[in-house]
């Protein structure tokens, strides 16, 4: 079926025309310097051409220091302009509110496995809310892929062996599509999906017209015991209940925050990180906890909110 010809994909996301407006400016400015000194090479190079039975040699030329300082000082100031303002969007792009709801995107040769924070699992489709942040907490299984969004303007590296993370809000209900755009193998092209952004009284009827299965925190729980975690957090090892996002300090004097990362590391790689007080006797599970695990864990160790061990710890802000 043809469609119209259009320049941009669909907006349906609250960041895509504030990167639109950006791409639309560096497009002008390029555009507009490209010309100039297109206009000014075929000027100089028409009128000061060397012409025939001329055999003079051109006078030695001078140099214009305020020509100089101008063209410096413009394209010094055009820089900075775009500088500045794709940080800004930058920063804003990769903070996600604390209100965002978090969904776990699981990448592996060759499908996309998501999982939301009430248990329901998807392959290749993820259901969101319209005007609800979300938060994705991506990692891969194998090689390194890439989630890309066009229609939010969202697009990053899905890395395995760490959390990477996106975050956007849908502006309209819709199906969108996404698709990996790392190449990734013989698969890579099947590597597709579609977010399909509803309205949240719809987007409650999905919830609960699909069973969900074990909510991730509850499945964390059992890994918990099973890993044998249980035996020692909160006997003779830090509690983790108010961990996740409190400063931790360690041993070396640092202090970080105990993001998804943080802890994702404390667990694969513990004598990475370890905690002021105590002994690196924890073992590192790298070779033994799977993605799906891990993310079942974290969202255990997000759960436990021990109001006691809150008070002593500095929350982020
Ligand atoms: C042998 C005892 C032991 C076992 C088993 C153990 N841990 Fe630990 N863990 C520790 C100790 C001691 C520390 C503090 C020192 C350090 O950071 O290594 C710690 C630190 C941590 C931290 C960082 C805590 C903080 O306050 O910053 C996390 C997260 C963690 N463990 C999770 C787990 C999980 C999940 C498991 C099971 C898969 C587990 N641990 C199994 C002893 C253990
Ligand atoms: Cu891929």
């Amino acid at each position: 079926m043809l469609t119209a010809f259009r320049l941009f994909p669909e907006t349906g996301s609250t960041i895509a025309k504030h990167v639109d407006h950006l791409f639309i400016f560096l497009l002008i400015v390029s555009g507009a310097i490209t010309l100039l000194v297109f206009v000014l090479i075929m000027t100089f190079a028409l009128r000061y051409r060397r012409r025939r039975g001329d055999k003079t040699i051109p006078p030695a030329t001078r140099t214009y220091t305020s020509l100089e300082l101008t063209w410096t000082i413009v394209t010094f100031c055009l820089a900075m302009v775009m500088f500045a303002w794709g940080a800004k969007l930058y920063a804003r792009m990769f903070d996600p509110p604390d209100s965002a709801m978090v969904v776990y995107v699981v990448a592996k040769q060759w499908m996309w496995k998501i999982q939301h924070p009430e248990g329901h699992r998807e392959i290749n489709e993820l259901h969101v809310p319209v005007g609800q942040p979300v938060k994705l907490v991506m990692s891969s299984q194998d090689v390194i892929h890439d989630f890309f969004v066009p229609a939010f303007r969202i697009k990053h590296d899905v890395l395995p062996g760490r959390y990477t993370s996106l975050w956007f809000t849908a502006t309209k209900p819709g199906s969108y599509h996404f698709f990996c755009s790392q190449y990734c193998g013989a698969g890579h092209a099947d590597m597709v999906g579609q977010v399909i952004a509803m309205e949240p009284s719809r987007y409650e009827a999905w919830l609960a017209g699909t069973a969900p299965e074990q909510t991730p925190a509850d499945a964390g729980a059992k890994l918990f015991v099973k890993f044998g975690c249980a035996g020692c957090h909160g006997v003779n090892a830090p509690t983790l209940a108010g961990l996740y996002r409190s400063q931790v300090t360690l041993q070396d004097g640092s202090q970080v925050t105990a993001d998804e990362r943080y802890i994702r590391d404390s667990i694969l790689d513990s004598t990475s990180q370890v905690v002021q007080g105590y002994a690196p006797v924890m073992p590192s599970y790298r070779s033994q906890v799977s993605e799906v695990q891990m993310m079942q864990l974290l969202e255990y160790i997000k759960s436990l909110k021990d109001p006691a061990a809150e008070e002593g710890r500095i929350k982020k802000p």
